[in-house]
């Protein structure tokens, strides 16, 4: 079925149910055709499958959750920067590598892979803003396959992952500021002028996706805050907002809102991946480093307003809008002017070498959107959405042209605006951040929950509002709760990727599978013993493994499975250590027999009749 004939059917089944007299309180206005009803518009029935994947972060639980929209129905968790024993994902040696010294992360925006533009469904970007890391989850089987960092004199990379229309980078700038090269101790007294801040652009291997440090540029100590990658006139350009244009090193709540406008940072990354390639970089903590006021042309500064949070670039790429927390208004510069100072040299002065653009003379308008705007979003249809964190809304308005009418009194050009519940963060609707959003739905990401859920304790959900945005006015759709903290999503068409729910058994190159029980074994040099394992439907081969206190063992498991949805799991009773493994993979995990006794171990994931008979034993002789 089509999505439309789907939705018409759902209706047609919540239309009988909203139709029971009981439901209806007396004297309400018949009901409005069931099939345009907020319930009917987001009901997925039983069997049928959702159009879209939202895609949201988890904040500092570290973690991608996955959810359906419209249903708002989560359906998957994939773990990156944190352990996670549901999919024993931090147990096996390969994702306890990629893991490393760190137990969490803080996650805040993920990205997609584009090229020309547009989501081309192969990667997901995230970055941990705690540990200065940036992942790679590969949509093919929705896994974390990379965490590349810390980044080298990078601290706080919040400002990510901003994706170039073509997934050349995966562009990065740094929230806090510290002497450089890291590790080094300043005292911070001396913030001004012995720290910095930093941008830096990922390489991304465009056959495997594979992350690594292109480039960096050096920066004042601002603290970078959200950006946005160019497309079209802008092709070639990226931007960040920032706070803190003061330089404070302490009490920034006051310290760094005396000024009366931050910077933004407009910065041209293909000048920066060129800089490089002629030699104008040093290398600084073991990679290529341009300093922008001895190299001309990477990087320019445009005042924005008051402590902005987002800078976010229109589908056609040449409006740019910045928002400032503590201005009433969303800032649109038009990025043709924006080049053609640059090229005609137009600056009011410079920060450290980097030249300064006028803010008066580019400044297409500032739109009166309401209280404490955050992020903008755009519908593709030269509309744009700015979530209002202090007024509690999301406030819609046209982007330019505007008529000399209009821009006399830009409140004409606010067309709508919603209650959302409560304190919006960020929000998002499919595509924005391409030539071609989907423009169907908006998703607010909301920082408080207050109460309205049953009561869970204090510690309260985040929660998320769907928003029709296909009218003229918004509706209000459905809401959902997220645990802390979805920053930010990205939407993506459900039909645009077909993940695998096997590994092809001819693609496991894994040395130590085994597919059939003569193939397994155990193995002793010295005081190493080596288990080659196989799990199927309902048993461990081998399902007893002897070893000596102080072994160091290494098991290989196999689940030789090759039907969807046939996962096992190996638990090792007191031993910390669970892994599960899909169907056709294999996983090694590695540990010490440190204490005698016979320890069991057995399937962690429900997978047959006789899933419980699905055991055995650790023996460690003293
Ligand atoms: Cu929560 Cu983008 Cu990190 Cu805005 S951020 S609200
Ligand atoms: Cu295998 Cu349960």
């Amino acid at each position: 079925m089509t999505p439309r004939t789907r939705l018409f059917t759902a209706g047609g089944l919540l239309a009988a149910a909203l139709l029971t007299p009981a439901c209806r309180p007396p004297g309400s206005r018949a009901a409005a055709s069931a099939a345009t009803s907020p319930a009917a518009k987001t009901y997925v029935a039983p069997g049928e499958k959702d159009q879209y994947y939202l895609f949201y972060s988890g904040g500092h639980s570290g973690q991608v959750y996955v959810a359906g929209l419209p249903s708002m129905r989560h359906i998957a968790t994939i773990p990156v920067f944190a352990r996670y024993p549901a999919t024993g994902y931090g147990y096996d040696e390969e994702s306890r590598q990629m893991l490393g010294e760190f137990t969490w992360g803080d996650m805040h925006h993920p990205g997609l892979s584009q090229t020309d533009g547009r989501y081309d469904g192969r990667w997901l970007f995230v970055n941990d803003n705690a540990n200065n890391r940036v992942a790679r989850i590969d949509l093919r089987d929705f896994k974390t396959k990379q965490i590349l960092g810390p980044i080298p004199n990078s601290s706080g990379t919040h400002g990510s992952s901003f994706v170039t229309e073509n997934s050349e980078y995966v562009l990065v700038a740094t929230r806090f500021s510290v002497p450089l090269p890291k590790g080094r101790y300043a005292d911070p007294q001396r913030y001004e002028a012995e720290f910095n801040g930093m941008v830096s652009g990922l390489a991304v291997d465009p056959k495997n996706g594979t992350l690594s440090v292109g480039w960096q540029i050096l920066t004042p100590p601002f603290n970078w805050d959200l950006g946005s990658t160019g497309k079209g006139p802008s092709s070639g350009w990226a931007f960040w907002t920032s706070y803190n244009s003061e330089m404070a090193a302490t009490n920034l709540e006051a310290n760094a809102t005396r000024l009366d406008r931050d910077y933004a940072a407009i910065v041209n990354w293909r000048a920066a991946e060129q800089a490089i390639k002629d030699g104008k970089g040093t290398i600084t903590g073991g990679v290529p480093m341009i300093d922008p006021g001895k190299v001309p042309g990477v990087m320019y500064f445009l005042p924005v307003p008051k402590s902005p949070h987002g800078i976010d670039t229109d589908p056609s790429g040449r409006w740019i809008v910045a928002s400032g927390k503590l201005q009433p208004v969303a800032s649109v510069f038009d990025f043709e002017k924006i080049r053609q100072a640059i090229d005609r040299k137009e600056f009011t002065g410079n920060v450290r070498g980097i030249p300064v653009l006028s803010y008066e003379s580019l400044l297409e308008g500032d739109v009166p959107v309401g209280l404490g705007p955050l992020h903008t979003q755009y519908d593709g249809k030269g509309n744009a959405y700015t979530s209002l964190f202090v007024e509690s809304a999301v406030a819609k308005w046209r982007l330019p042209p505007w008529s000399p009418e209009e821009r006399k009194d830009l409140n004409k050009v606010v067309l709508d605006k919603i209650p959302v519940h409560y304190n919006i963060g960020h929000l998002v609707i499919g595509g924005s951040d391409t030539k071609e959003p989907y423009g169907q739905y908006l998703v607010a990401m909301n920082k408080l929950s207050k109460g309205r859920h049953i009561s869970v304790g204090p510690a309260q959900p985040e929660s998320s509002e769907l928003i029709d945005i296909t009218g003229s006015k918004m509706g209000m759709l459905a809401e959902a709760f997220t645990e802390p903290e979805p920053h930010f999503a990205q939407i993506l068409k459900a039909d645009r990727i077909t993940p695998i729910e096997v590994y092809p058994k001819g693609e496991n190159h894994d040395p130590n599978a085994v597919w059939s029980a003569d193939q397994t074994s155990i193995t002793r040099t010295g005081n190493k013993v080596v288990v080659k394992m196989m799990a199927i439907r309902s048993k461990f081969v081998p399902d007893t493994i002897e070893v000596r206190q102080g072994d160091e063992i290494t098991i290989h498991l196999t689940n030789v499975e090759q039907t969807t949805d046939m996962l096992h799991g190996l638990g090792i009773v007191e031993h910390d250590m669970n892994v599960v493994v899909d169907p056709g993979e294999t996983k090694t995990v590695r540990f010490k027999a440190n204490k005698p006794g016979v320890y069991p171990f057995y399937c962690t994931n429900f997978c047959s009749a006789l899933h419980q008979e699905m055991q055995g034993y650790l023996a460690v002789k003293p």
